[in-house]
């Protein structure tokens, strides 16, 4: 048989609905455009095929329905004539929204929501990363319990019997008691491996080498920077992370020692990417994978330059950083795919804090490399220091909190030369070169 033939035909087909609301708050006509475009995008991710649009605008939400009862109608026609499997929405439905359309429509019905965790469910690999879309998805399940059991309830046409209404509530509750259960469970797990994560970072910062974090929105090109270091200063295969043209390609935090040579090292982290209405309790739930950021000295925002709604994606991510409490960590902008843009744009560029690039080309990742170490080691100096044999502690210290270019045993003392904060040199002055009798 055909496997081609076969796979067209797991392939179900989705009729995207989306709400234009006439809010001068919302970012008009093109942010409902690219919201839509990306909802198309989500499902394609999800092994579906969108076959019809249906929009409208209002002055608000349909607090029962979501959508006004004509579109309702507009919406099954669409459905039942092209053969649709599914009806999917632009937003996280309510669960009286949910019950009523399935009812209404007679179909499955997804939100933007759904979509996006059913992506995270299929991508997650590590421990980390499965307990926490577990935990995301309940914690959206649980206050839509009670829609869906109503739903049940009334499919099974006995909603008016006080005693089966009475067995349904009990149901209820002890489905409620499970899932707060199972959730209480993952954060205690969700607290284990965060421990062991504190634990590596701690090391990390004890090492006094800079820690730069890729971030941005899904796509932009955050793991093919993070390869295009690793191939070029790393040289170790097995150090590469997954890159792809799809969204979420990435969900767990990975961290690489890019070794630059001279002493100046710094770490980089690559970790997952943000989008648009990003579920809350995703990104709560993603809170510890996202510690990385939040501990970074500087944070690399790149942004896929190339894309005609990168402003909107680059306010998406702001927007994030903030809610994570990392909105105020120096950052250098990273407008990457120059070479795809429509508009030729010079490249390598470098404007302050902006870069232009492309993570294909050699000279921007030199570059983006002499940006980043300007940056990471802005408070950095040369120390040259005599410590005395019985000042060893000094030596481990500075073994654990500067980058040593060079360690001699002299006589009357341990010769370093090293790079170090300003603040440890001023810390150890006295020992320093010229600053002291040594002959
Ligand atoms: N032509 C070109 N393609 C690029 C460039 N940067 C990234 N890409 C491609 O864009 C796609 C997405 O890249 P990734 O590095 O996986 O993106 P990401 O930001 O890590 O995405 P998530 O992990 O989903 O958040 C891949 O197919 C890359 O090959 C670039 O500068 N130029
Ligand atoms: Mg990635």
């Amino acid at each position: 048989m055909n496997s081609d033939f076969e796979k067209e035909d797991e392939i179900e087909k989705a009729v995207l609905v989306g709400v234009e609301l006439n809010d001068p708050g919302t970012g008009g006509a093109d942010d409902f455009e690219r919201s839509m475009e990306e909802l198309g995008n989500l499902a394609k991710a999800c092994f579906m095929e969108p076959v019809a649009v249906v929009t409208q605008k209002m002055e608000s939400i349909n607090k029962g329905l979501y959508i006004g009862t004509g579109k309702v109608e507009e919406v099954r026609e669409v459905a039942d004539r092209l053969e649709a499997d599914l009806v999917i929405f632009d937003d996280a439905l309510t669960p009286s929204q949910l019950r009523n359309l399935q009812d209404e429509l007679g179909k499955p019905i997804l939100d933007r929501t759904t979509l996006i965790l059913d992506i995270f469910e299929s991508r997650a690999r590590t421990r980390e990363a499965k307990l926490q879309v577990e935990s995301a998805r309940l914690q959206y399940l649980l206050p839509r319990l009670v829609g869906m059991h109503e739903a049940l309830t009334r499919q099974g046409g006995t909603s008016g019997s006080m005693s089966s209404r009475g067995a349904g509530e009990k149901k209820l509750e002890l489905d409620r008691r499970k899932i707060e259960h199972r959730i209480s469970e993952l954060r205690r797990e969700l607290d284990e491996v965060s421990k062991e994560r504190n634990v590596q970072r701690k090391k990390r910062q004890a090492s006094g080498i800079p820690m730069a974090a890729l971030v941005g929105y899904t796509n932009a090109g955050k793991s093919t920077i993070m390869n295009a270091m690793v191939d070029a200063y790393v040289k170790d295969n097995e150090k590469r992370v997954l890159e792809k043209d799809m969204l979420f390609a990435t969900l767990d935090t990975s961290v690489r020692r890019i070794n630059t040579g001279n002493n100046r090292d710094f770490l980089l982290s690559d970790t997952v990417g943000f989008i648009h209405k990003l579920p809350h309790s995703l990104v709560k739930a993603f809170r510890s994978t996202l510690e990385e950021v939040k501990n970074a000295d500087l944070l690399l925002h790149v942004v896929d330059y190339s894309d005609p709604f990168y402003a909107e994606q680059m306010k998406t991510t702001a927007q994030t950083l903030s809610e994570l409490g990392a909105g105020d960590i120096p950052m250098i902008t990273v407008y990457n795919k120059a070479d795809l843009c429509s508009e030729p744009v010079s490249y390598p560029k470098r404007c302050g804090d902006r870069i232009y690039i492309s993570a294909k080309e050699e000279t921007s990742l030199q570059m983006l490399v002499e940006t980043i170490l300007e940056y990471a080691y802005s408070d950095y100096v040369e120390g040259r220091f005599l410590i005395p044999y019985d000042k060893g502690n000094i030596v481990s210290y500075f073994r654990e909190n500067a980058h040593i270019i060079h360690q001699e045993y002299l006589e009357n003392g341990t010769e370093l030369i090293v790079k170090c904060h300003k603040a440890d040199r001023d810390k150890f002055s006295e020992y320093e070169y010229g600053k002291r009798e040594t002959e």
